[in-house]
């Protein structure tokens, strides 16, 4: 029996824009994700299989081999850390940045920034690169509120267009890292499955380059 692979897929925007990318590879799930309640989604490959989760989760199912490979933005694996993790190609799907953001009429700072994210590894990460010390406080999303009521003096998020920011009287400060979507793979299924997983990513760069 031919070796079973899996692939993460996250629902939301990147989960829909990889579809066309994955159907160019010649991966076409048997039933549409963006209907379908099935969490397991077979596909018309020989033993290929789809899971679909929470987009901030696709990193989890690679790390511990749940899931062979995955589609994911760097935002998030950034995040994650990519612990396990090989990250051998680059999508261009849903590109944008990764920001610093503030009041464009913000008083000067005193005393410890206070920073709202939900990029809590990434923003640490980054001041402290900086050697500077700030409060970061969690957040699950809408973070451009958090500086118009006085909960952060700035906020790490993504910028795409920057309409976001402007509509709520924000500007970008810093910019933290370039993100777009990437395939990863399990570290020890590149080992194991070599051949397999080989094939599959050929298969998936041979379809960006054609798309391209
Ligand atoms: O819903 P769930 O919590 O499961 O996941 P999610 O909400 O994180 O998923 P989803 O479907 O929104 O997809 C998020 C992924 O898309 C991110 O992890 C990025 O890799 C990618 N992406 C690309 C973006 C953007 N561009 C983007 N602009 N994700 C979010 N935004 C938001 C941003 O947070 C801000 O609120 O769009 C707003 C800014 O857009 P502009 O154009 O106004 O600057
Ligand atoms: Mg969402």
């Amino acid at each position: 029996m031919a070796e079973v692979l899996t692939i993460a897929l996250p629902k939301g925007r990147v989960g829909e824009e990889c579809l066309p990318l994955l159907a160019a590879a010649g991966i076409v799930p048997e039933e549409d994700p963006r209907n379908s309640r099935k969490l397991i989604l077979g596909t018309n490959a020989a033993g290929l299989k789809l899971i679909i989760v929470r987009a901030a989760d696709v990193p989890t199912y690679v790390q511990h081999g749940a899931a062979e490979l995955g589609i994911t933005g760097k935002d998030v694996l950034m995040e994650h850390g990519g612990e396990g993790i090989y990250e051998p190609l680059d999508l261009r799907i849903a590109p944008c940045r990764m920001m610093v953001a503030g009041r464009k009429d913000a008083p000067p700072v005193e005393g410890r920034l206070r920073v709202a994210t939900k990029y809590v590894n990434c923003t640490r990460r980054f001041y402290a690169q900086q050697g500077k010390q700030v409060e970061i406080i969690k957040l699950y999303g809408s973070m451009e509120l958090a500086p118009l009521v006085g909960l952060a003096d700035r906020i790490v998020d993504l910028v795409d267009t920057g309409n976001t920011l402007k509509a709520n009287g924000l500007m970008p400060l810093e910019h933290i890292a370039d993100i777009s979507s990437r395939l990863i793979v399990n570290k020890a299924a590149m080992k194991m499955k070599h051949a397999r997983v080989k094939e599959l990513i050929k298969l998936i760069r041979a379809a960006l380059d054609k798309l391209a």
